[in-house]
């Protein structure tokens, strides 16, 4: 255990432009609760602070496309994420939101004194301007054709139906999404923070001094560092935010990276007026951030810059923990393709089943690599492991306890060596999940918790009291004592995990909620303490209730897909139709680029040297716009290989190579999903 004073935990704050699903909960919420419970169950001292990141252009847009104005997004989606991690057990002693009069004075004194000291530098720079609405455009409000996939409504940052990352200049036909206008480049003055002149110390800080950083937040670090920072502008033209609290800034507000973590400190603030120093500037505390890998950035580089910056004694993160992406049934979840599971609509689906979910996002956490939700493995985890194993267990311990001992607990009459080996598990099992949560390691960590319920269960398997029962009250008596020591332990061990079914074995067991410490004890339960009736701790999930989950998935994408062909781009006119002897006359076939140079004085033209299984010969091909020859070479690709033979730039060319000509006419190579042979046939 660390020896800091204090631990003071916070969350991403959501974006409260649409309700939470369970990527949220798996990357972060979920993991920060588990870890704040147990700190608490330690006698740590702790803090545990979130809030709604209410502005920035994610607001802005539903409220666009709801119609409705921003504040009214904020005020609707930050209840309904409130209420979701009140329902969850997400206990956070503050969940307040970035449109607080608290954090907008706050956020505005924080750039004042940035400001007042220097540390901004000024510069004027070319946007992108809607000339109708008389507005400035973020990238997100510029639409047009993805100039990769031909998709119409593509964004100015990115094309949502093929992921290619885009700038607006690249779109074809770019226009407004407020007025449809054209949009033109216009002259504005925006304030930078200049990360750069924080390079060094960044790099000491972190890659010299944070080297047990999980690996995927080191390595984005470095290369960040190693990519050399930037500039980064901390203002906005934007209606919506906290304003620029400088003269000469109407129209401008805080860029919403710039205030949201800013929000951390304000929501500590409003929760206490008068204590929150000691939070927040004092090294007996310990700062941890849990977020999503795409915040890595912030929460690493732009925010510790900030308080660097800012200087009076502010400390940074002693780590941030993030996590990877969580995938549903293979696919991306994407608020705005509707591809989630929403918590609320979970919870009208599954009541009283939060525990289900915070176990199999906490089992299948993406900690390392992205990872898969799938409703089959939810059923299976519920039904075979948290059913089958764990409320088995308690339910069989309390069941028999109440048959032969009228529900009291009774004394250990006649020990016998195995009761000892098992309980003497204990301890190690307890040591195993604290080095796994302390490491951020919840997965591991909740496996060993599941152990005990494991071990739990093969005990009362081998010993079978119901049968031993028979002719030997006071051996079943210490059997029953054992499995009831290992139920009072799975009450500590899970504690951190499963709020809501603690609650309930603590009722069962007729016993208050234990600190950490107990765990591993043998004599938790005295002789003749008195249980409650059994209950039981979890319940089925039947196929139906899955099947239902799994047709609303089915029927979203359905939907989707035959959206995106109604509106697929236009392609080439059909070709005349040909027989299949003309087809088979073409010889096709896989061949590797052994080298590829340009074709001199030429843009377009690459000599590629190919082997094509039947020989080594040259082909010119026109695409040194898409790839140099460095990408070619070690490619597979298909050849045609009983073209007439052509010369090009007096070069014989033997052959071509298929391409796949998109609709902006640019090109790609036609390649075998995975390598094969040279020479196979095509066809
Ligand atoms: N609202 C981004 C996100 O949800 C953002 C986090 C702010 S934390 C200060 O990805
Ligand atoms: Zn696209």
């Amino acid at each position: 255990m660390n020896n800091y004073k204090r631990n003071l935990i916070t969350c991403a704050l959501p974006y409260a432009n649409g309700p939470v699903h369970i990527g949220h909960l798996a990357g972060v919420y979920v993991p920060a609760d588990i870890y704040v419970r147990y700190l608490r169950m330690r006698g740590r001292e702790t803090l545990f602070v979130c809030g709604s990141d209410e502005h920035g252009v994610p607001v802005t847009m539903a409220a666009r496309k709801e119609g409705c104005s921003p504040q009214d997004i904020v005020d609707k989606y930050h209840n309904i994420i409130k209420k979701s991690f009140a329902e969850f057990g997400i206990d956070f002693d503050v969940y307040s939101r970035t449109t607080s009069k608290v954090h907008h004075k706050n956020a505005s004194e924080f750039f004042r004194k940035l400001y007042d000291d220097g540390k901004f530098i000024e510069r004027e720079s070319e946007q992108f301007y809607d000339p109708q609405a008389n507005v400035f455009l973020a990238d997100r409000y510029i639409v047009g054709t993805c100039p990769k996939c031909g998709a119409e409504g593509a964004y100015g940052d990115q094309c949502e139906k093929c992921g290619s990352t885009l700038s607006p200049e690249e779109l074809i036909n770019p226009h407004s999404k407020v007025s449809g206008a054209e949009p033109i480049k216009k002259k504005t003055k925006h304030w930078y923070l200049p990360l750069d002149q924080y390079e060094g110390w960044l790099r000491e800080w972190i890659l010299e001094g944070h080297k047990e950083w999980k690996s995927n937040v080191y390595g984005q670090v470095k290369s960040w560092l190693d990519g050399g920072l930037q500039p980064r502008a901390v203002s906005r033209d934007l209606d919506w935010g906290v304003p620029v609290p400088v003269e000469g800034a109407e129209g401008k507000v805080l860029y919403v990276w710039f205030d949201a973590p800013i929000g951390y400190i304000s929501n500590t603030i409003e929760l206490l007026p008068d204590g929150w120093e000691k939070w927040w500037k004092s090294p007996d505390t310990r700062l941890v951030h849990f977020i999503g890998k795409d915040n890595i950035v912030f929460h690493c580089i732009v925010f510790p810059s900030m308080l660097k910056a800012y200087g009076d004694g502010f400390i940074l993160p002693e780590n941030v923990p993030a996590n990877e992406f969580l995938n549903l049934e293979g696919d991306k979840i994407s608020t705005s393709r509707n591809w989630a599971v929403w918590l609320n609509e979970y919870l009208q689906d599954f009541p009283g089943k939060q525990d289900t979910l915070r176990y199999v996002l906490t089992a299948n956490a993406p900690e390392t690599k992205d990872n898969d939700f799938t409703w089959k493995d939810f059923q299976a985890r519920n039904n075979s492991e948290l059913v089958a194993v764990f409320g088995n267990f308690v339910n069989r311990a309390v069941v028999l306890t109440h048959k032969y001992f009228g529900g009291a607990v009774p004394a250990d009459a006649k020990p016998e060596k195995i009761d000892g080996e098992v309980l003497a598990q204990m301890p190690s099992i307890r040591k195993s999940i604290e080095d796994n949560i302390e490491n951020y390691k919840f997965r591991e960590a909740l496996k060993e918790a599941m152990n005990l319920a494991r071990l739990g269960n093969k005990y009362l398997t081998d010993t079978e009291p119901w049968a031993v029962a028979k002719s030997d009250l006071d051996r079943t008596a210490s059997i029953l004592n054992t499995s009831l020591q290992i139920c009072a332990n799975l009450a500590i061990a899970f504690a951190p995990f499963l709020p809501f079914s603690v609650r309930k074995l603590n009722g069962i067991l007729n016993i208050e909620p234990m600190g950490w410490d107990d765990l591993g004890r043998a004599d938790l339960l005295k002789p003749g303490h008195q249980l409650n009736k059994a209950e039981l701790l979890f319940a089925k999930i039947e196929d139906d209730a899955i099947q239902k989950q799994m047709d609303r998935l089915e029927a979203i994408k359905k939907a989707r897909l035959e959206a995106e062909a109604a509106a697929a781009p236009a392609v080439e006119a059909a070709k005349d139709e040909c027989t299949f002897d003309q087809f088979s006359q073409m010889d096709i076939r896989t061949a590797t680029v052994l080298a590829a140079e340009r074709v001199p004085k030429t843009d377009k033209l690459l000599k590629l040297t190919i082997d094509t299984g039947l020989d080594k010969r040259v082909i010119v091909s026109g695409i040194a716009q898409y790839y140099t020859p460095e990408e070619m070479i070690g490619k597979q690709i298909c050849t045609l290989a009983n073209l007439q033979p052509r010369t090009i730039r007096g070069i014989e060319s033997k052959g071509m190579i298929l391409m796949a000509k998109q609709i902006d006419g640019t090109m790609r190579v036609v390649s075998p999903e995975e390598k094969v042979c040279n020479g196979a046939v095509v066809g």
